[in-house]
């Protein structure tokens, strides 16, 4: 290595920028390097970072209930009015509702039905109905004729409920789920034909399912259930319940799909239906 070659490396003379060696006079102000570009005489705008706390949006959604034991549950009362279900789980007892069962399964002549949806869509029902009134009864575009020949098992059990309770009703809507796949879409059982703040008395039979109900939402929510209170209700073999005042207006209901075994679930509700 020559004398030149050695200064170079002792100084790193390849690597280092030739504004920046170490020998410049450091009397004047350091040169700019060149890689800082070319506004370097432009002061910096300064940034501030500023916190500031985002207010937090926290809806709070009513508690979600279960119900299973004997009572009379006042649900709301707004915004139509108060809303009220009774639930007696042992209204039949279970010899009595074995017995009711097997009778309504083979001899209430059951069908599968077509739904017209909104859009005009058909499908058939998840489940097997039965309709029993002295007028017809129209929902989701199908209709029920009127039907008057009542099976005697189909009396017995509305004498009893009207015994009981002291309500009249002159009809019968019968869901048969044939298993835990079988279901009922969400609704009210609104229509015209029942009149305002319809009474409706549910006696079950067989597998138990959950009978869900949902407020409905105020339209500012555009149709968005998401903080809509939810109440299930165990519906038994042999139970009755009833459903009053202005729960049809403000509530939806449904019977949900299963995504376990589920044996077979009669239910009848009994309803006052006034000429179309
Ligand atoms: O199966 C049930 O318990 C509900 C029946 C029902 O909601 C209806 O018939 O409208």
């Amino acid at each position: 290595m020559n004398s030149k070659q050695k200064r170079s490396r002792v100084q790193g003379g390849w690597a280092a920028p030739t504004n920046v060696r170490s020998d410049r006079d450091k009397t004047k102000p350091a040169p700019v390097p060149n890689w800082i570009g070319k506004n370097i005489d432009q002061q910096p705008t300064e940034k501030k970072f500023v916190y500031e706390e985002v207010p937090e949006v926290f809806r709070e959604k009513p508690a979600d209930k279960t119900i299973e034991k004997a009572g009379v549950y006042d649900i709301s009362t707004d915004p139509s009015g108060l809303s009220r279900i009774r639930l007696f789980p042992n209204f039949i007892e279970q010899k009595e509702a074995d017995s009711l069962y097997e009778t309504l399964f083979h001899e209430l002549p059951w069908r599968q039905r077509t739904d017209v949806k909104k859009d005009g869509e058909k499908f058939l029902q998840p489940r097997l109905t039965a309709w029993y009134g002295d007028h017809p009864y129209s929902y989701s575009g199908l209709t029920h004729e009127a039907r008057t020949d009542w099976h005697p098992a189909l009396n017995q059990i509305k004498d009893l409920i009207e015994g009981s309770t002291g309500l009249r009703f002159n009809s019968m809507l019968g869901n048969l789920y044939r298993d835990g796949h079988d279901s009922l879409a969400w609704h009210s059982d609104d229509e015209k034909s029942l009149g305002p703040n319809p009474t409706i008395a549910s006696v079950s039979f067989g597998d138990t399912r959950t009978f869900q109900m949902r407020k409905k939402p105020p339209p500012s929510e555009n149709g968005d259930y998401t903080y809509m209170q939810h109440i299930d209700v165990l519906l038994t073999h042999g139970s009755l319940l009833i459903m009053e005042g202005s729960t049809q207006d403000d509530w939806q209901h449904r019977i949900p799909r299963e995504y376990h075994d589920r044996s077979g679930r009669i239910n009848l509700t009994f309803r006052v239906i006034l000429p179309e």
